[in-house]
């Protein structure tokens, strides 16, 4: 009888204790200015000695009670109920979690997850709510693919422990009706997979959410509730000895951490388009290795022309693959690190490679050939592909016009491409600064990445600089 009595008694105890806090808190806010302790003893009705250990009580929850015996105490206006109280880092914490889910879910999820921000900045206190609006840390756009079905739909068979009816085509391209037991909805930086028990297959199957191409909620529920579906997948997955690869569809685990420590090597020249991988590189976000390659003989050395055998800065190596030409590496780089977002949706590809291979092909010549004083007499520019300068440059004005990015919805490799070829070029007074250009160029070059590797692209030349002082001396 004992133990239970105890407990009984601390718990009435501790309730007792918690409605004293809470009461205290009101009387110190409805007061402005001090009160003294007696006062305050006297209204909640406890001897001075308990109200003493209560502010004190208060002050470690984070409640800013200034004030001392004798003198009286004063709530700050900025207290509100301990639980709301929040660090810095904790409110860090749920503003870009709840950023996350608003960039990264469904319609439904993301306006809650607007909403429930906007409910919390209304009652945090300003220097708190800072932070919850501080855009110190973003979510990037995430590689969007067209989603038939509604994922609310999917949430609410999981919710409602129902029966799904899938029309799924899968890798191949194969069509199947299958009726599901839905598990749990995964998010993955790039796709969604529902876990679910398959009555097709009588196993668990892993479908990705954009290849469901149509999803009924059935009345019937399964017969097993989820928890128990849950742990049984579970324990089925970690039998596995890759885990993830059952996980047909997305890259394994594995794969994705082999793509991450394989090293990447960039082999450039501060003086050269190697900068414009060079902004790729740290957009991406991975590490990567430098090495600088004098003009001359290190660049026609056999060792490197068995990387470039044009015996040409950029080139790239990523494990055992080799990479080169400026354009291919920004798309090798932008597809083999998806998260790093820099490949439009597919809606935005037919912009993306348009643009990609015009300026390959068509500007890059254009331009190198009018810098050096050549261009093609009238009668030679149906042989040419670029045409003529003139040409080249009023296409690139018009579609450059009034555009953030040429591709998609948001900035891509493309734009990374386009833009530092005008800026460079513009800024060297190779070609003419039209308005257009410096309007789309402008806002693109000075992103974070850009200026980071303008700095380190500054390093080298003053490394390359040093050395060549030392070769002198
Ligand atoms: N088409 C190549 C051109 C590369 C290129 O022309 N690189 C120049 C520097 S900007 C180079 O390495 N020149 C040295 C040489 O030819 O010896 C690309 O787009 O990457």
């Amino acid at each position: 009888m004992l133990p239970l009595f105890g407990s009984v008694l601390c718990y009435t105890f501790a309730m007792s204790r918690t409605y004293r806090l809470f009461d205290l808190l009101q009387v110190l806010r409805r007061h402005r200015h001090p009160l003294s302790g007696e006062a305050l003893a006297r209204e909640l009705g406890v001897s001075l000695r308990t109200l003493y250990r209560d502010i004190a009580a208060l002050q470690t929850m984070g409640a800013e009670i200034k004030g001392e015996p004798g003198v009286g105490y004063v709530l700050k206006p900025s207290f509100l109920l301990p639980p709301l109280m929040f660090s810095q880092t904790e409110i860090e914490a749920l503003a870009l979690g709840l950023k996350w889910v608003a960039k990264r879910t469904d319609d439904a999820l993301a306006t809650a997850s607007v909403d429930a921000m906007a409910k919390l900045a209304a009652v945090l206190p300003s220097d708190l709510r800072d932070g919850l609006e501080d855009d110190a840390l973003i979510i990037g756009p995430s590689w969007k693919r067209p989603q038939v079905v509604n994922l609310a739909l999917l949430r609410r068979a999981l919710h409602e422990e129902k029966k799904l009816e899938l029309n799924y085509r899968d890798e191949k391209g194969m069509q199947t009706a299958r009726i599901v037991w839905p598990v749990t909805l995964g998010f993955f930086e790039t796709t969604r997979v529902l876990v679910a028990w398959c009555e097709l297959r009588g196993d668990f199957r892993h479908f990705r959410t954009d290849r469901i191409e149509a999803a009924v909620l059935l009345a019937e529920r399964p017969p097993k509730r989820r928890k128990a579906l849950h742990k049984e997948w579970r324990n089925i997955l970690l039998t596995k000895l890759d885990s993830a690869a059952c996980y047909s569809n997305v890259p394994s685990v594995n794969a994705q951490e082999d793509k991450m420590n394989t090293e990447l090597v960039f082999y450039t020249n501060p003086q050269s388009r190697g900068n414009v991988v060079h902004w790729m590189l740290e957009e991406v976000g991975q590490p990567y290795r430098t090495e600088v390659l004098e003009y001359g003989p290190e660049m026609k050395s056999p060792g490197y022309l068995a990387i470039n055998p044009m015996g040409k800065v950029p080139a790239l190596k990523h494990g055992d693959k080799v990479v080169t030409e400026t354009a291919a590496i920004l798309c090798y780089l932008a597809d083999t690190f998806p998260e790093a977002g820099l490949t439009p949706e597919p809606a935005g590809r037919g912009d993306y490679y348009r643009w990609m291979f015009f300026a390959a092909g068509c500007l890059e010549a254009a331009l190198s050939n009018h810098a050096v004083g050549w261009n093609p007499a009238p009668d030679m520019q149906l042989k040419f592909g670029y045409g003529s300068y003139e040409l080249v440059m009023d296409v690139m004005t018009d579609v450059v016009r009034g555009k953030r990015h040429l591709a998609g919805e948001g900035f891509s490799a493309v734009d990374l491409y386009v833009a530092s070829y005008l800026d460079f070029l513009m800024r060297f007074d190779v070609i003419e600064k039209r308005p257009e250009f410096t309007a789309y160029c402008d806002p693109l070059v000075n992103r974070p990445a850009a200026l980071r590797a303008k700095e380190k692209i500054a390093a080298l030349m003053s490394g390359q600089a040093w050395d060549q002082a030392k070769k002198l001396k």
